[in-house]
């Protein structure tokens, strides 16, 4: 079958990173391609459940990540992350595991005062209120890709294009 890879989503909450994940596992899907889709709804419920928003959790909430990611790629699935993954260490850690070409960095560049207004789930707002502690962007940093495999402008173009890029930046 086909070698496994990982296409490593980075973004800010609200990027666009989840719904893009999204897309892009139903496209691969219909060109028959086994996928594993990896994001906080299924890791940091289970896998990750005893971390938190600090940067030694999240580094070690990425580390496992890319374990888990890089256990399912051997198997030859092709694994998609959507995690914020700040951190430019983290991420290059994660990459690390990959052989060259296996590692797809997916930035979803949304500028930061898009993804505030956008605030799906208000939790910007919590944050500026002091509600929440380390919240990217607001009182923790983000380390933007220097070299993203691929840069996902989400205010200049639309899903069904973004998804075509994905999957050119894939193969
Ligand atoms: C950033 C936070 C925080 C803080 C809770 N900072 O948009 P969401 O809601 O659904 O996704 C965000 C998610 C971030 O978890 P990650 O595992 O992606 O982070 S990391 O890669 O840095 O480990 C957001 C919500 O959790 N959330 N608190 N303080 N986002």
């Amino acid at each position: 079958g086909h070698a496994g890879k990982c296409i490593w989503f980075t973004g800010y909450s609200g990027s666009g990173k989840s719904t893009l994940a999204n897309a892009l596992e139903v496209e691969l899907n219909r060109r028959g391609y086994h996928t594993m889709l990896l994001d906080g709804d299924n890791v940091r419920h289970g896998l990750c459940k005893d971390l938190g928003m600090g940067e030694e959790d999240r580094a070690e909430n990425i580390r496992r990540v890319g374990e888990v990611a890089r256990l399912f790629a051997e198997a030859g699935i092709i694994v998609i992350t959507a995690f914020i993954s700040p951190f430019r260490a983290d991420r290059d850690g994660a990459r690390a595991l990959f052989n060259d070409g296996c590692f797809i960095e997916a930035h979803v560049n949304t500028p930061l005062d898009v993804c505030e207004q956008r605030d799906p789930k208000g939790l910007y707002q919590k944050a500026r209120e002091g509600k929440i502690q380390d919240f990217t962007g607001i009182n923790s940093p983000y380390e933007a890709p220097a070299k993203a495999e691929v840069v996902l402008n989400t205010t200049s173009y639309g899903q069904q294009e973004l998804v075509t890029q994905l999957v050119k930046a894939c193969f």
